[in-house]
């Protein structure tokens, strides 16, 4: 029986998938200074002044604007800070995370 082979009866599992992605979505408020967000986009989410002015505006016209994607958890904690942001300056600014399709 030196020769017996054995032949795998499944096939190997390779596959590594990526991790999904979030978006953080900027929502619009009616008390927030324009200048805020854009600040918080600059300091946050490392936009420049130009880039965070155009996705303020985005959501300012539209109620909603996708700011970036990130890994679930990163996502998760740019949203919450951003948040945070508004609120210790009295602002009802909010950031929303949801996982990308
Ligand atoms: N709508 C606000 C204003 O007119 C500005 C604003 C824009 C606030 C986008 C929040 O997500 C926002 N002062």
């Amino acid at each position: 029986m030196a020769d017996t082979k054995t032949i795998p009866r499944t096939k190997p599992k390779l596959k590594v998938e990526r991790p999904r992605l979030h978006k953080v979505i900027l929502v619009n408020d009616d008390y927030t200074p324009r200048e805020f967000v854009v600040k918080v986009l600059q300091r946050i989410f490392r936009t420049t002044e130009e880039q965070g002015h155009r996705i303020m505006m985005t959501a300012h016209q539209k109620g909603v604007c996708v700011v970036a994607v990130y890994t679930c958890e990163i996502a998760e904690t740019k949203a919450t800070e951003g948040t945070d942001a508004g609120r210790e300056a009295g602002y009802p600014l909010m950031f929303t995370t949801e996982p990308e399709e």
